[in-house]
């Protein structure tokens, strides 16, 4: 697959949800251009934030984000686009909210590492895993073009 079509997992986490953020983040994620391919609220069950966050257990802090991911409702998003994985890594800023460039996401609008607003995948190797567990192939919708896509396409 060609790296503009690189698909990356994106979560808006609960805490960011209920600080009412949902369309702050996603107009980000707009401006940016990647083409959001698959979105839905969803609650995460423990089950599947035990999945999600496999890697993390045993660590300190894990018991704390399982209760923390599964708080409330998230919005599960899938987004294609030129290198999305480091790309919305990017956008996001570091798990660390004041280790974040301003203009992030997590700088903006996060203080802590518990509560840092948003997930994206860390790998093209976790998008898939990740996108696998949160959509069914058929909730995917990677048919359609962008306006700059369809702009582009009529100028040949
Ligand atoms: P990431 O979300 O930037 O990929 P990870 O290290 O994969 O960061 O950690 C997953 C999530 O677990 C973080 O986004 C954060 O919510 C939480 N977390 C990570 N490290 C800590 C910690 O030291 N204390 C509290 N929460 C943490
Ligand atoms: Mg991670």
């Amino acid at each position: 697959m060609h790296s503009s079509e690189e698909r990356t997992f994106v979560a808006i986490k609960p805490d960011a949800v209920k600080r009412g953020l949902i369309g702050r983040i996603i107009k980000r994620i707009e401006n940016k251009g990647y083409k959001i391919i698959a979105l839905k609220m969803l609650n995460v069950t423990k089950e599947l934030a035990e999945q999600h966050y496999a890697e993390h257990l045993g660590k300190p802090f894990y018991n704390r984000l399982i209760t923390y991911i599964s708080s409330g409702p998230i919005i599960a998003m899938v987004l294609q686009g030129d290198n999305t994985v480091v790309g919305m890594r990017k956008l996001m800023g570091s798990t660390m909210p004041t280790d974040a460039e301003v203009g992030t996401l997590r700088a903006d609008f996060a203080q802590t590492m518990e509560f840092n607003v948003i997930h994206g995948s860390d790998s093209v190797e976790s998008a898939k895993r990740e996108i696998n567990l949160y959509f069914s192939p058929e909730e995917l919708c990677p048919d359609w073009k962008t306006m700059l896509e369809l702009v582009m396409e009529s100028e040949g």
